[in-house]
């Protein structure tokens, strides 16, 4: 990442809709395995319901229990899936053991 400014992310609030509190995060999921996995570990997180990530803009879409869990849970638990979350960086080692074509440039090969 040497040389690599990123801007300042646009975080954003969670907002109150009638199944809870909807959050939309930032990540950095490339392909359809991301987007699997990103969803279904949070599946796992106490008082998610659901779990939308657009491939297009790489946001995943969570709607959750504001009583059971918080937004940034729920970023810390994508980052531990190994992917970046808004702020915060994603877990080196979870990242580490992505497959191949998860990781930065892994679809440069456009397969
Ligand atoms: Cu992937």
């Amino acid at each position: 990442m040497a040389g690599v400014v990123l801007p300042l992310l646009a975080q954003k609030s969670p907002i109150k809709v009638k199944e809870g509190l909807k959050i939309e995060i930032q990540t950095s999921a490339i392909c359809e395995m991301c987007k699997e996995a990103i969803e279904y570990d949070l599946t796992f997180e106490k008082g998610v319901k659901s779990a939308d990530l657009n491939l297009d803009d790489m946001v995943v879409t969570v709607i959750y229990n504001g009583k059971k869990t918080t937004d940034e849970k729920i970023r810390k638990r994508i980052t531990m899936v190994g992917y970046n979350a808004d702020h915060l960086k994603r877990d080196s080692v979870a990242y580490e053991n992505l497959p191949f074509c998860c990781k930065d440039g892994g679809h440069d090969d456009d397969h």
